[in-house]
């Protein structure tokens, strides 16, 4: 092909060699791949990003598992991440990897990695972003995230997929697990997993109601923050997004298609209503904000130097001096000092 000898060498190396792709990926778990990030970044966007997130022993990995090999036989290369936001001693990150070598150990059309809270230098949500760049850079047709746990952390690593899909089960308890996290918000698609098990009715009905009750808008993520953007004025009420809910048994692959048909749908739709690009811009501003800000706070410190930071640090301690006017002096002595 000759294509591939155009391609930067990082990007040749990752989608030639998986041990390439695996050392690139520690290196970025290590925040130390800036350079080749930055190689890669214009290879990407191809992939269809998918997560699945839900409450721990929904099936999240068995659905995963099943919903790779349904792509695999449908021809299309995918990539697995799993990402546990929780106590590193929760094991969930190493059952779902348990399961994952049986089912899927050999194809050299599937590539499995996981990682866990414990070790990551830089924020967990930009390190999955940043893994998922070289991921789709890597050329699979399709990255499934996983994530593990409830609240903030998985709501922010959601904001990395396209499609998002929350995996309730019933049986977990009165409630439902996906309300109770408060990341029912978040999903695109509503999978009810082990419909095996009894309890999948009131699960439903409880779904069904929580949907009706919210009203329809399309969210823009924004890196954990979700702004609320009125779906008619850009798409008209027809239009819009409705979550559908699958039933799903993911021992058995019970569902799957149906659930790989509506994943199919959504990103139909992500494309033909424009709000792919919408959701894009917004996480990339907010991305780029986010680093600027860092960069910003870098360069001030190394400008007036940490010493000096952490003398007026005292100097607010006792009250000599507020947080925000001590915050505007810092900032006048860095731009004092910038002046030649
Ligand atoms: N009966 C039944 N059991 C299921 C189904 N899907 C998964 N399980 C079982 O439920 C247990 C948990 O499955 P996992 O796939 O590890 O669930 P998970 O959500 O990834 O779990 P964590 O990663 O620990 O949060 C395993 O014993 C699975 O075999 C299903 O559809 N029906
Ligand atoms: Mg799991």
């Amino acid at each position: 092909m000759s294509e591939v000898t155009t391609l930067p060498p990082i990007v040749a190396a990752i989608r030639e060699n998986r041990r390439a792709l695996a050392r690139l990926l520690t290196r970025i778990e290590n925040n130390a791949a800036a350079a080749e990030l930055a190689a890669l970044y214009p290879y990407g966007g191809q992939a269809h990003l998918i997560g699945v997130t839900g409450a721990p022993g929904t099936g999240k990995s068995s659905l995963v598992n099943c919903m790779a090999k349904a792509y695999r036989a449908e021809g299309k290369t995918v990539s697995i991440l799993a990402v546990d936001p929780t106590s590193p001693f929760s094991g969930g990150a190493v059952l779902g990897d348990r399961i994952r070598m049986r089912d899927l150990h050999g194809d050299q059309g599937v590539f499995i990695r996981s990682m866990a809270t414990r070790g990551n230098l830089g924020g967990l949500a930009r390190t999955t972003s940043d893994m998922i760049r070289a991921l789709d850079a890597a050329g699979f047709d399709i990255v499934l995230i996983e994530t593990v746990g409830a609240g903030q952390s998985e709501v922010e690593i959601a904001s990395a997929a396209q499609t998002t899909i929350v995996v309730e089960a019933p049986g977990l308890g009165d409630d439902v697990q996906a309300i109770k996290a408060g990341i029912l918000e978040i999903a695109d698609i509503l999978v009810v997993n082990k419909a095996d098990n009894p309890g999948v009715e009131s699960t439903l009905r409880a779904l069904r109601a929580m949907l009706d009750l919210g009203h329809r808008s399309e969210r823009i993520m924004h890196h954990g923050k979700l702004m609320n953007v009125p779906a008619a004025p850009i798409l008209g009420e027809e239009a819009a997004w409705q979550t559908p809910i699958v039933q799903t048994i993911a021992t058995d692959g019970t569902g799957v298609p149906e659930l790989l048909a509506k994943i199919a749908e959504h990103r139909a739709y992500l494309r033909a209503s424009g709000v792919q690009q919408l959701r894009e811009r917004a996480s990339l501003r907010a991305e780029i904000e986010e680093r600027l800000r860092d960069l910003l706070l870098a360069h001030l410190l190394e400008r007036v130097g940490v010493a000096h930071f952490q003398a007026v640090v005292e100097r607010v301690l006792r009250r000599e001096i507020d947080p925000n006017s001590a915050a505007g002096l810092l900032l006048a002595e860095s731009s004092r000092d910038h002046k030649p």
